[in-house]
């Protein structure tokens, strides 16, 4: 939702990027993020999590590319994934396709240094932080650079 108007600017200049939303309807990165911390606190609870799902309504993906100008295709089984985008490349013209995926499942971290990909703790110094360093290097997602 942050930069859905790349739509409109490859309408406008008539670009033929094929768009992929994996569409799951939630903020899932702020949820593993919240599992992360209670993991690291210790903390027990079973609430929800506040204002991280994007539903009510749900984003219709496909309607926005077409307000834009761009035609769109929306997915949802897996079988149907290839031929959308095989389509939307054959088209020559920007085309979005929205694939629906699974959502609301509870992240678990399997392990401690799972959740150091997330969470940074101690005074940047000694041998601890060092290989929370390496380990965050080496497993940070591109998006979380
Ligand atoms: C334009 C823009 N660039 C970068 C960010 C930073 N950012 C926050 S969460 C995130 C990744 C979200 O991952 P995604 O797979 O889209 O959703 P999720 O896993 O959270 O459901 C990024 C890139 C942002 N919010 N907006």
């Amino acid at each position: 939702m942050y930069s859905i108007q790349a739509l409109w600017t490859a309408a406008h200049h008539d670009l033929p990027v094929v768009f992929v939303i994996l569409a799951n309807r939630e903020y899932r990165v702020l949820k593993h993020n919240i599992d992360a911390y209670r993991q690291r606190f210790d903390v027990k609870s079973n609430k929800p999590y506040m204002h991280m799902d994007l539903t009510g309504p749900v984003l219709g993906f496909v309607d926005l590319a077409k307000g834009m100008g761009v035609a769109g295709t929306h997915v949802a089984k897996a079988d149907d994934i290839q031929g959308a985008v095989a389509a939307a490349f054959k088209s020559g013209k920007p085309h979005l396709i929205e694939i629906e995926i699974e959502g609301q499942r509870r992240l678990v971290c399997e392990s401690r240094s799972a959740m150091r990909m997330f969470t940074v703790c101690g005074n940047g110094r000694g041998p601890a932080m060092r290989a929370r360093k390496r380990e965050k290097r080496r497993f940070t997602p591109r998006w979380a650079a």
